[in-house]
C-alpha cells in the first residue's frame, strides 16, 4: 500500500517538474502535460461541500458555468455531502489524476494540512472558494469567498436594533460544525449582541439544511415554547425548515417569532416579502467567475491576491420585495 502512494508522489512529482517547467511563459497545457489532448485546456478538479442549501446549488452551477469548456476547462466535479473525509479523498484523487489545479470548498476549517501539503508537493496549485481553511497560506495559491463574521454581525446589529431591551428569548440554528462559515457567523453575531439584554436561549448545529433546521428548531418548541421570540439561522435553509415547526406548533412566523438569516437565495427571499421572515443578510453565491480568473492566473504563473472577498448586501421585507424578480438566484 505505501509502496503505491510513494509511486504516485513520484510520478506526481516528475509531472510538476514538467508544469513548472513549461511555467516561464509558455501557455499553460503547451508542454503536453498530460491534461487533455495537448491543447490548452485547463483540466480543474473542484471539490465541493455537498447539496445542503439552495446557497450550495446556486453556487455549483456559477462553478460549472464559469469552468466550462468554452472557456477553457475541462472539470472534474465532485460533491462530499458534507463529509470532510469524503472530501479530502476527492481531492486525493484530483492530485492522482495529475489535475492542471485544484478547487477546494472546504466543509471545516481543520483538517486539511496533509493533503493541501501533498497537492503542493506535487505541484499542483490550489484556490479555495468560499469557506476558508486553518492551513498555513503558503499551502493554497488564493480563496475567494465573502467576510462571515461580518454577516454574523449585520445579523447580531439587527437583532440589537430591534429588541434589545425588549425582553428579547432567542434561538440559534447554527450551520455546519467547525465550518468557517458557522463559526465566523457566531463571532460576528455575538459580538454585536455583546452587551444587550438579549437572552440566547439555545444554540445548536441544523447543519446548513431544511431538515435539520426543521428538527431543530421542533425540539426548541417542545423546550421553551412560546418563549421564543426571536430566530437567528445561519441559512436561509434553516430558516425555512424551521417555518414549518413553528407553523405546526400553532405560531406565526415573522410576528409570534421573528427571524433574521443569512443568504438571500430566492425561497429566503420570498419567505421576507412574505412576510415570514423579519430579516436578511446576503452571502453571494456566485464566484464562479472569480475563481476561474484565479485558476487561469495561478496556472499561467501570474502572481494573485492571496484573499478576495466579494461584497454582501442585507434586506428588510420591503426591500426584498422590490428586488425579489430581479434577483439572479
Ligand atoms: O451560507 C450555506 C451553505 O459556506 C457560505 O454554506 C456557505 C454556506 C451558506 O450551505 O447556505
Amino acid at each position: 500500500m505505501k509502496k503505491s502512494v510513494f509511486a504516485a508522489a513520484a510520478m506526481l512529482g516528475a509531472f510538476a517538474l514538467v508544469a513548472t517547467g513549461c511555467a516561464g511563459g509558455a501557455a499553460p497545457g503547451a508542454g503536453g502535460n498530460g491534461g487533455g489532448g495537448g491543447d490548452d485546456v485547463i483540466k480543474v478538479g473542484f471539490a465541493q461541500t455537498g447539496s445542503e442549501s439552495g446557497w450550495r446549488a446556486a453556487n455549483t452551477e456559477s462553478m460549472k458555468k464559469a469552468f466550462s469548456a468554452e472557456n477553457g476547462f475541462e472539470l472534474i466535479f465532485n460533491a462530499a455531502d458534507n463529509k470532510q473525509e469524503a472530501q479530502i479523498s476527492a481531492v486525493r484523487n484530483f492530485i492522482n489524476q495529475g489535475v492542471d489545479a485544484i478547487v477546494i470548498a472546504p466543509i471545516t476549517v481543520d483538517g486539511w494540512d496533509d493533503v493541501l501539503k501533498e497537492a503542493k508537493d506535487a505541484g499542483i496549485p490550489v484556490i479555495l472558494e468560499d469557506r476558508t481553511v486553518s492551513a498555513s497560506e503558503d499551502l493554497y495559491a488564493s480563496w475567494v469567498g465573502l467576510d462571515f463574521e461580518q454577516e454574523g454581525r449585520t445579523a447580531g446589529e439587527w437583532v440589537k436594533e430591534n429588541f434589545d431591551g425588549k425582553g428579547a428569548n432567542l434561538v440559534v440554528l447554527e450551520g455546519t460544525t467547525g465550518s468557517s462559515a458557522a463559526l465566523d457567523r457566531a463571532t460576528g453575531f455575538n459580538e454585536a449582541i455583546d452587551g444587550t439584554d438579549i437572552n440566547v436561549l439555545d444554540s445548536q448545529t441544523g447543519d446548513f439544511t431544511r431538515d435539520g433546521g426543521k428538527k431543530v428548531m421542533e425540539g426548541y418548541l417542545q423546550k421553551y415554547g412560546k418563549d421564543i421570540n426571536v430566530l437567528f439561522a445561519h441559512n436561509d435553509d434553516m430558516g425555512l425548515g424551521a417555518l414549518d415547526a413553528i407553523k405546526a406548533a400553532g405560531l406565526t412566523p415573522g410576528k409570534d417569532i421573528q427571524i433574521v438569516t443569512i443568504d438571500a437565495v430566492k425561497d429566503g427571499m420570498t419567505a421576507l416579502a412574505n412576510g415570514e421572515f423579519n430579516f436578511i443578510v446576503e452571502c453571494n453565491p456566485l464566484l464562479g467567475d472569480k475563481a476561474a480568473e484565479l485558476v487561469k492566473a495561478v496556472v499561467a504563473g501570474d502572481e494573485v491576491e492571496k484573499r478576495t472577498i466579494v461584497e454582501d448586501q442585507s434586506f428588510t421585507q420591503e426591500q426584498a420585495a422590490e428586488v425579489l424578480d430581479s434577483r439572479p438566484y
